[in-house]
């Protein structure tokens, strides 16, 4: 067996014909990770012999997202040769930190709903069950930040550039898949399409390695052109485009059909792996629902429904009823949004026109559906929302919900407003179906990779036998609650974190922060329900007050606020509240008179691997969605586990750490969701709350004078402050006082943070997934 550094040395051979030594620093990750990938690809070998051997039932997770981030590190510290090769490195006076960020982002998402997929892929096989994501190999990931004239500007991300160490081109199981074309009813009653254009679908696998024994797979496909196509020219570019980006822009009718087409690719070619597969070790898919579950990350992949039944009726002979059956046995959705307009449809004649069949499928379904209404006495409006396709629209949910064996929303609040408010319907229709389970995030990422020191000093008050119970493990550091030393360590660790992301800032955009300052840190997709507006309201207003108010300013404990987020290119409020916070960064962090008092920055092109960076040493993480909006959040997780204190609403997952952290350790602030609800329902008129409000009055104008800012003015004047910043402002200026006066006695904070990552134990997505497990996937595991 060749040693590590033998190992080392032939890869840099096989690729580059040089010595180790005398490899580039990218040719050294790419060496470093080629090498990690063939060591992993001995993993995938051995949990597939596994999977056989024990006949075990496999999960596939369908989501258009994966946002893994780097991979190197986090590959290296779950196959336990971090150091072994770190050492080998050091002779050559480079360390793993050194190389790592070489590597580009995979940056295959936008945000929290692709984030948790990845979580629950590092979970999944650190517990050793055997489940696989299948996803697009889109060739440019979520767009690069820039800001010019603090202005968003996108750029490609063209994370393929450098070579994706990671994947494999799997080519034995590249199939195809079939668009548009005409619909044939044979006289047996068996259908068939002719004229289809069709593509190749090529799969790339990208191990996901677990902490323990198991390596499972992200599939994600690619297209290539297949030969015999008419007008090969135009259907090569047509088809390439398929997966050029994460989000084409579908504000055409076009971008809306290349979301569809992209839809429909993943799911057609990642059911044909997954059906040949088990047709070679089964020979019948009766038995379908025992082996294989697969779970619809939202309603992105529901097509999967009637493809599922298209190939069981027209491949395989089954009946309707049956296929109907056997498929909703095999999927279950998750629900990540009640914000209206993200719940999917598709115009009825554009699916028809390009999956001819498939539209047909789901008629049948829709009809099947109906019909199964007609003992219950609904209304004509109730079956109408209730109906897959109503009014030419094809409505994915509906669809995902009567296909599906299980629906589940990702957080206590957020399920129980989708059972008994907006999918109220649907619950009490199928009680059994709707369930919860609580998101969760990964602690090997965002904890013990991102936070080595603070990870070292919980390892060393707890048990490493409990490493697997992650609450437990936890928990056992809140025997340190007493213990002044451990304290001060605490302090210790979180100014280094500080120090540490000052200089990353520093090199990125270029300002260094006050390292004394409270560090208040909101980081997620900008979105006018998130509620950034009501960050930056408060920022004015402190401005003004500590210019104004002598003895304000006094009593005030320096903040640095920072923000990253990127705004949908479209959106044209969120690309304005950026502008306007990067504006008032400008003024304030120029501003002299308030320099060692208040801080503002943007950071710019947010993404996992500056999340890693800013959440460790953050002391506030705020939270401050409307009531009712946020699903569940699991930023707000990730900044518990790492010691900040959360300032939020009662809103998605924060209900949950207000619960286990109770009042005295968290920030709550502001509306109630029914309070939320019921304004929404009153004829409240925003205006008249601004006319008695004299500070509120005043950032009005302040923003009006920096011009610029119409988009931010007409939503409050047109869409009369539909998420309620002004309704909150008050009791938020308060909370943020509440914690700027706590922070002052450091060790009371210091204890209010132990207890806050002791009891984070429950946000592992490791007790997520076993949730999913017990409830939903019943797999087992796999045992080496
Ligand atoms: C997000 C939700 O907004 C967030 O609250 C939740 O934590 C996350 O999903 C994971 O469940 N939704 C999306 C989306 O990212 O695209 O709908």
């Amino acid at each position: 067996m060749l040693t590590i550094q033998d190992q080392l040395q032939e890869t840099a051979t096989q690729l580059f014909s040089k010595e180790f030594g005398q490899l580039s620093k990218n040719e050294m990750y790419i060496t470093v990770a080629t090498l990690t990938q063939n060591l992993a690809a001995k993993e995938i070998e051995n949990t597939s012999v596994l999977t056989k051997k024990q006949d075990a039932k496999q999960l596939y997770y369908f989501s258009m997202e994966f946002l893994m981030g780097r991979l190197l590190i986090n590959n290296l510290q779950n196959m336990n040769i971090f150091d072994e090769i770190d050492e080998v490195l050091e002779p050559y006076g480079v360390s793993i930190k050194d190389i790592e960020f070489e590597e580009g982002d995979a940056g295959l998402g936008n945000g929290g709903l692709g984030r948790l997929a990845a979580c629950f892929m590092d979970s999944i096989a650190s517990l050793n069950y055997p489940g696989h994501g299948i996803t697009l190999r889109y060739r440019h990931g979520f767009f690069k930040q820039t800001f010019v004239d603090n202005k968003q500007v996108e750029l490609p991300d063209l994370w393929l550039n450098n070579r994706n160490v990671w994947e494999n081109k799997i080519s034995d199981d590249a199939t195809t898949v079939s668009f548009y074309g005409n619909l044939h009813k044979a006289e047996d009653g068996s259908y068939s399409l002719t004229d289809t254009v069709d593509v190749l679908a090529m799969p790339y696998d990208m191990p996901i390695v677990g902490a323990s024994h198991t390596a499972n797979r992200l599939r994600m496909y690619d297209v290539l052109p297949l030969e015999n196509q008419k007008n090969f020219d135009t259907y090569e570019k047509d088809i390439m485009d398929i997966v050029s980006c994460l989000y084409p822009d579908d504000s055409t009718t076009k971008g809306k059909e290349l979301r569809l087409k992209q839809q429909y690719l993943f799911v057609s070619a990642g059911l044909q792996n997954i059906l040949k597969e088990h047709l070679a070790t089964h020979q019948t898919l009766d038995n379908l629902a025992d082996h294989v579950v697969m779970q619809i990350n939202d309603t992105h992949p529901t097509l999967l429904i009637p493809e599922l039944m298209c190939v069981l009726i027209d491949q395989h002979g089954y009946n309707f009823k049956d296929a109907f059956a056997l498929t909703s046995k095999c999927i279950a959705y998750t629900n990540h949004t009640i914000l209206a307009e993200a719940l999917e449809t598709w115009d009825a004649k554009m699916l028809q026109n390009l999956l001819p069949r498939v539209y047909q499928m789901i008629e049948d379904i829709n009809n099947m559906f109906l019909e199964s209404l007609k003992p219950y006495n609904y209304t004509k409006e109730q079956v109408e929302k209730m109906a897959i396709i109503a009014k030419k629209k094809v409505h994915m949910a509906n669809l995902a919900i009567v296909g599906s064996f299980s629906v589940n929303g990702v957080a206590a609040l957020h399920t129980k407003i989708l059972v008994e408010k907006e999918m109220k319907i649907w619950a009490d229709h199928y009680p059994t179906k709707f369930n919860n389970k609580t998101n969760g995030i990964t602690q090997r990422r965002w904890f013990h990779y991102a936070n080595p020191d603070l990870s070292s000093l919980v390892k060393s008050h707890s048990d490493d036998r409990l490493m697997e119970k992650p609450i437990e493990w936890f928990k056992a550091f809140e025997q340190q609650l007493d213990n002044e030393k451990v304290l001060q360590q605490l302090m210790d660790i979180k100014a280094t974190n500080k120090t540490k992301l000052s200089s990353y800032i520093q090199k990125h955009e270029g300002i260094s922060i006050n390292q004394d300052a409270i560090l208040d840190i909101q980081i997620k997709r900008l979105h006018a329900y998130k509620r950034q507006l009501l960050n930056v309201f408060h920022i004015i207003y402190l401005y003004q007050r500590l210019l104004n108010d002598e003895t304000f300013k006094e009593n005030f404990h320096p903040q640095t606020f920072i923000f990253g987020a990127k705004a949908a290119p479209s959106y044209v409020l969120a690309k304005n509240t950026i502008q306007l916070i990067r504006t008032m960064a400008d003024i304030i962090n120029a501003d002299e008179r308030v320099a060692d008092k208040l801080q503002v920055i943007m950071v710019t092109n947010y993404n996992v691997s500056y999340a890693e960076k800013l959440i460790p040493a953050a002391d506030i993480s705020e939270q401050i969605s409307t009531a009712g909006f946020e699903a569940s959040g699991t930023g707000n997780m990730k900044f518990m586990m790492n010691g900040a204190l959360t300032l939020g609403t009662m809103d998605g997952a924060n209900v949950e750490i207000h619960e286990l952290v109770g009042d005295d350790n968290i920030e709550i602030f502001g509306l109630l969701k029914d309070d939320v609800f019921a304004i929404h329902a009153s004829d409240y008129k925003v205006k008249d709350d601004i006319k008695d409000d004299e500070t509120i009055t005043f950032i009005l104008d302040y923003i009006k004078e920096l011009k610029d800012f119409q988009p931010i003015l007409d939503y409050f004047e047109k869409e009369n402050d539909y998420y309620l910043v002004v309704k909150d402002f008050k009791a938020y200026v308060k909370a943020q006082e509440h914690l700027n006066a706590l922070y002052k006695d450091q060790q009371a904070w210091t204890k209010k943070a132990l207890i806050n990552i002791a009891r984070s134990g429950y946000f592992s997505s490791d007790r997520t997934i076993e949730d999913y497990v017990n409830d939903i996937w019943k797999l087992e595991k796999l045992v080496d």
